[in-house]
Parts: structure tokens; sequence; C-alpha cells
């Protein structure tokens, strides 16, 4: 009787998941409380892993696996391991039979700037085989992109008022999202800054809460005075990205406008008006001198 009762209590049928996250550099975190919670940045794709074990010494079949984040079921491919429906049909007793799950989720910037927590669960057709659930947590940061725009005679003169597109780029350089349109932020504080720019000094410029991402900036007005240059520069933006050689313009030959073109143009320009008024003067007075005579 005592071994047929403990054969009993033995035949137990019982499930357990791990859940578990990879971090930039390739490492898995059990991910249970946030001083294990890898970071990534709005955009990233995060690799998530699933280990069900049965814990139990029956064989268990259909374990519904699910993520409270993820549609598993309608992921293509279906990850290995499941099959239609994110059901895994048969899973054996002991570690040696345990069924492990990746998939990976790209990021949005729905949790940027705080934690993102996602809750697998494994639950047996069986009735009364109690589910097993896991969290793993992240925290997820938005990145920025810094640059600046100088003079090219000299590379210590910031330039004021350049204005540019950003746009977000595929693999295929394709556009993702919608251009940014940026101008130079010029105010005393960031907080001031009402564009996309938060760099509130002249021919400084810096774009916050991007997704990471290969980017595409291209300059879309020059400063004053200075040439357009509209080479379009790639970048990949993770965390604070910045480039590294300030962007340079070259001042334009085009003749500048009266009066702010130094002293040799305004003398010649004064000089011009001058005979102008002079001769209109002198027909003036032509024509009056004539009227009196007349009468
Ligand atoms: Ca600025």
């Amino acid at each position: 009787m005592r071994t047929s009762s403990m054969f009993q209590i033995a035949a137990v049928k019982s499930v357990s998941i791990k859940k578990y996250v990879q971090d930039s550099d390739g490492n898995w975190h059990d991910a249970q409380n946030v001083d294990d919670y890898p970071t990534h940045y709005a955009g990233d794709t995060v690799p998530y892993r699933l280990v069900v074990t049965n814990t139990g010494d029956e064989t268990l079949t259909d374990v519904q696996i699910t993520d409270d984040r993820v549609d598993l079921a309608g992921l293509d491919p279906l990850p290995d391991g499941l099959e239609a429906g994110a059901v895994i049909p048969e899973l054996l007793p002991g570690e040696d039979n345990a069924v492990t799950i990746e998939y990976s989720i790209v990021l949005g910037d729905e949790a940027a700037g705080g934690s993102l927590i996602n809750n697998a669960c494994a639950i047996p057709e069986d009735a009364g085989v109690e589910e097993s659930c896991d969290p793993a947590g992240i925290l997820v940061e938005t990145s920025t992109l810094s640059w600046e725009k100088v003079n090219a005679g000299d590379v210590s003169e910031y330039l004021a008022g350049s204005e540019w597109s950003l746009v977000r780029v595929d693999e295929n350089g394709d556009p993702v999202g919608s251009v940014i349109a940026v101008t130079d932020c010029i105010e005393d504080a960031a907080a001031d800054c009402s564009g996309p720019d938060v760099n509130p000094e002249p021919g400084k410029f810096k774009i916050a809460e991007l997704a990471a991402g290969d980017y595409v900036l291209t300059e879309t007005r020059a400063p004053a005075g200075y040439v357009l240059d509209d080479t379009q520069r790639e970048i990949t933006v993770r965390g604070d990205t910045e480039f590294e050689v300030p962007i340079e313009n070259t001042q334009s030959d085009v003749p500048q406008l009266p009066l702010t073109g130094g002293m040799g143009t305004f003398a010649i320009f004064l000089g011009a008006g001058s005979v102008g008024l002079l001769v209109a003067f002198a027909l003036w007075m032509q024509r009056r001198r004539s009227r009196i005579a007349i009468s």
C-alpha cells in the first residue's frame, strides 16, 4: 500500500516556463528584476527565448504558449518548437526534453523612457494542470542625433540658420515614416526650442527621441551667403549619436546685396546713385526754366 500511494503522489502533471531576453552584446538575461533588465533602444530588434520543461512525470500534450505582448500564433514563420496555434503538441518529462522557443520583437516608441515587461505562459490543455508564467523586462531608451555646421574657411565659426531634412531608411534605403524638417533652433535655452532641433546654439543641432536605425541627413537650405551642400549623409543612430566631423559650407560667390557687400560695393552704389540724382535734378531744372519762359 505504501509503495502504491507514493506512486500516486509522484504521478503529477506539471509544467514550467522560463523566459530570457538578450542584451545588445548577445548575452541572455533572466531579467526577472530591474537590476537585470538589459537596455534597448526604441527601434531595436529584441530577441526572446522561452524554455518550457515538463516538470512532472507524465507526457503533456497541446501545451499552449502565450506572450502578453506578442501574438505567437500569428508569427510567420512560427518559431521552432511551436506548431499551429502556438502549441507544443507533445512535451515529454524531464529537462532533457525541454523545448526552447526563440523569437524577436521590434520595439516601437511606446515604451521609450521606461521599462517594458512581457510575460510568457505555458498552459497545458489537461484540466487541473496549473499554468506556468515568467516575465522578462527591459529598459527602453530613445536615441539622439547631433551635428554641427561650420564655415569651411574657418571651421571655428558656427553658421546659423541652415535647414535640413532627416529621414529614417530601411535596409534598401527606402524612407521609413515621415521626413523630419529641421530648422536651426537659436534661443537662450533648449526649453525654448519649439522644433525638432533642441540645441539652442546657432550652427549646432540635436534631434531627440529618435528610434534607433539608419538615417539620411540632407541640407535643404544653406546659411545665408553660403553654398548649399545637398550631400545625402547616411548615419546609423543608436543611443546618443553624432556626426564626429562638423559639416562645412563654403561661402557663396554670388554678389551680396548692396550695403552689405563691404565698402567697395557701397561706394560704387553711392556713386552711381549720386550721378543719377544729379542728372534728374538737371533735367528738372531745365524743364522748370522752359515752363517759366513760356508763361
Ligand atoms: Ca541650434
